[in-house]
């Protein structure tokens, strides 16, 4: 009996590696269910006889939770950069160390989840995240249901191995078609999506997505084999059963690495997975240690960033969008196209001197890019036979919603539709008062203003809390329920901070952030009216142009009667400081990348909390960068200007929150 359970465990796991680790299966699925299920039914006879590496303990159970642990190494972030230049410098430096012609190891960055793995005599013991890089979270079973990741390695050896757990785009895709038939919110990515199955509580649903994973960097404790370089190391954990990355390559020096870089900025297109860039390494591991690391990434090793992915697809029309202050944005409406991981079908055109300048023609093949913000654009027109065939865009004169001619504003680029009464600026100006930004009111969406609007039930922000529960129930679709609902919502939103209420007027450049620095210096809306310019002006962060529009908002006849009115309603206008220390006093922070214990907005409140203040952007200002997972360009500019860099887990200790 035990020897049979030893043959079909040994049989499968040779199976599974040669389907899932070499991407070469050697039996049918039929026949691997047959001796799987028979293993099944023995095991259940003999539970005794059950190792934690059998095939059959790649289906888990549920747990309340994943435990911090600490990793017994430190996992490293990369140093990156998008520009051959500093490619250069940074070999240069190792060369003057060891002279010409230092080995190098190219590999891809696979845009996953850093994960790290311990095995012990060759059995794999605990699994957990990146997090911090000091410390992780232990998702041990969740991991083991990836069939890419070796329960038992070929050879009975204690090491520890980094690697990238990622989605196939293929299996993304499928995934999220799944997830929108089931009425749920797709993935924006395969990362994301690889992240949201392994941080499932239940992992037999982790068990159901299709995720893999490559194996990077070994740290051998206890072998028969020694390497002196990360290329044999490389091997030898191949040899002991794990998934590496086929795109590997060992060159001679720098221009070998850039050679491999430029190769895979075109080809990346073609595989099955996302990589963002290429990882070079030092090759020889005495190097590598005697170049050591700075405080959070090594300098033995960098990466070379991709630029943002292109692509392009056909320009279907040229639509017009009025926003809340009336300025004018062309958006380009498009055949749908795969985009990073996403499908896009619009992007951003910004202005009509954009639309002149690129010589965009309905009918065009147009490259998009993602920007460094989520929305895309169009970045230029592709060469071909039929462009010059095109009818050049007219401009639009006229508000497709209003009628109204589009006039120029004075030292901006964008036309507006200046027509207070625009359906369109009116509906956009509603919409942003309940937005997230603005007084996150989230019951009441776009669709439900629009049909307030068109029953003529709501033309500006204040008709909303003159609304009655009889009013939503004129709605089709609403019913008691939601109807109570958008009205206690509606009604709790006079409680709101200042800043919310300032940033949701719509004022012409002022928002959240700017709404929360005129809320730091004045108190009350009677403190706001009574201010001078100049008062405006002073204050660090608000130019000259802003404070004439925050200026002439609150000297505006109309504007201060439509205040007494929401004063009249209820509103508080309070500014609830969320001040109770001053330790963080004079220093201001800006936040990038994700957070694994707490959101941005959390973090801020913290700061806040202890006098400091937050902004978007990085200046010789900004005291310190907050950096989490994936942080954005704001963290390369940071360490450009020499800005003091904390990772979460410093912040939590700089803040007492852990110590
Ligand atoms: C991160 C990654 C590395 C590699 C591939 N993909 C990544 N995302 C690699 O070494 N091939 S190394 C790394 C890191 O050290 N933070």
């Amino acid at each position: 009996m035990k020897e049979r359970i030893e043959f079909l465990r040994s049989e499968l796991n040779k199976y599974s590696y040669n389907y899932y680790v070499l991407d070469n299966p050697i039996i049918s699925d039929y026949e691997y269910d047959k001796l799987y299920k028979e293993l099944e039914e023995l095991e259940k006879q003999n539970p005794q006889l059950i190792t934690p590496d059998s095939p059959t303990q790649r289906v888990g159970g549920i747990s309340s939770g994943f435990e911090e642990v600490k990793h017994k190494y430190r996992v490293y972030s990369l140093d990156n950069t998008y520009n051959y230049e500093e490619l250069r410098k940074w070999y240069e430096k190792i060369t003057k160390e060891f002279g010409n012609n230092v080995e190098l190891v190219c590999e891809l960055k696979i845009d996953g989840l850093a994960i790290a793995l311990a095995y012990k005599n060759g059995v794999f013991v605990q699994g957990a995240t990146r997090g911090n890089g000091i410390t992780g979270e232990e998702i041990t079973q969740n991991l083991k249901t990836i069939k890419a990741i070796p329960l038992r390695l070929f050879e009975n050896v204690d090491v520890e191995v980094r690697g990238e757990i990622y989605m196939p785009k293929t299996s993304f895709e499928k995934l999220n078609e799944e997830n929108i038939l089931k009425g749920e919110k797709p993935f924006a990515n395969p990362r994301n999506a690889a992240a949201g199955s392994l941080r499932q509580l239940d992992s037999a649903i982790t068990a159901k997505r299709d995720l893999s994973m490559f194996t990077y960097t070994p740290i051998i404790e206890k072998a028969s084999f020694k390497p002196l370089t990360h290329w044999d190391g490389i091997q030898y954990v191949k040899k002991l059963g794990f998934k590496i990355n086929p795109n590997i390559r060992l060159v001679q020096n720098i221009d070998g690495a850039i050679d491999f870089c430029k190769e895979w900025e075109l080809k990346r297109q073609e595989l099955n997975y996302a990589t963002d860039g290429v990882v070079i390494k030092v090759n020889n591991l005495a190097y590598q240690n005697e170049l050591g690391y700075t405080s959070r990434a090594p300098k033995w090793a960098t990466a070379f960033k991709f630029p943002p992915e292109e692509i392009s697809t056909k320009l279907l029309d040229i639509e017009i969008g009025i926003g809340k202050t009336g300025a004018v944005t062309p958006v380009a409406v498009l055949e749908p196209v795969n985009l990073a991981g996403s499908i896009v079908s619009r992007a951003s055109l910004h202005n009509f001197d954009e639309i002149k300048r690129l010589d965009v023609r309905i009918g065009d093949r147009v490259f998009i890019k993602k920007a460094a913000e989520i929305i895309p654009k169009v970045v230029k027109v592709c060469e071909s036979a039929n462009h010059n065939e095109l009818p050049i865009y007219k401009v639009q004169k006229n508000c497709p919603a209003c009628g109204e001619p589009f006039k120029e504003i004075e030292g901006e680029v964008n036309l507006y539709c200046l027509n207070p009464n625009c359906p369109d600026v009116l509906k956009a100006k509603l919409e942003y008062w309940v937005s997230k930004e603005a007084m996150d009111i989230d019951s009441v969406g776009p669709s439900v203003i629009s049909k307030l609007y068109d029953l003529g039930l709501v033309k500006a922000p204040i008709d909303f809390y003159r609304l009655t529960i009889s009013d939503f129930l004129k709605l089709d679709l609403v019913k008691e329920k939601s109807a109570t609902n958008m009205f206690n919502a509606i009604q709790e939103s006079k409680n709101k901070p200042l800043s919310r209420f300032i940033t949701a007027l719509s004022i012409r450049h002022v928002g959240k952030e700017t709404a929360e620095l005129l809320t730091n210096e004045f108190s009350s809306i009677e403190e706001l009216k009574k201010a001078s310019y100049e008062d405006f002006a002073k204050i660090d962060g608000i130019g000259d142009k802003i404070a004439k529009n925050i200026y002439e908002f609150f000297h505006n006849e109309i504007n201060i009667k439509t205040i007494n009115e929401f004063k009249e309603l209820g509103f508080s206008f309070e500014q609830k400081s969320l001040k109770i220390s001053d330790e963080l006093a004079g220093k201001t922070f800006v936040l990038t990348g994700t957070l694994n214990s707490m959101t941005r907005d959390e973090a801020g409140d913290i700061i806040k909390s202890k006098g400091g203040k937050t902004s978007s952007s990085v200046s010789k200002k900004t005291s310190f960068i907050i950096a989490g997972e994936n942080p954005g360009s704001k963290l390369d500019k940071g360490k450009d200007l020499g800005v003091i860099i904390l990772t979460e887990d410093d912040f939590l200790k700089m803040t007492g929150l852990r110590s």
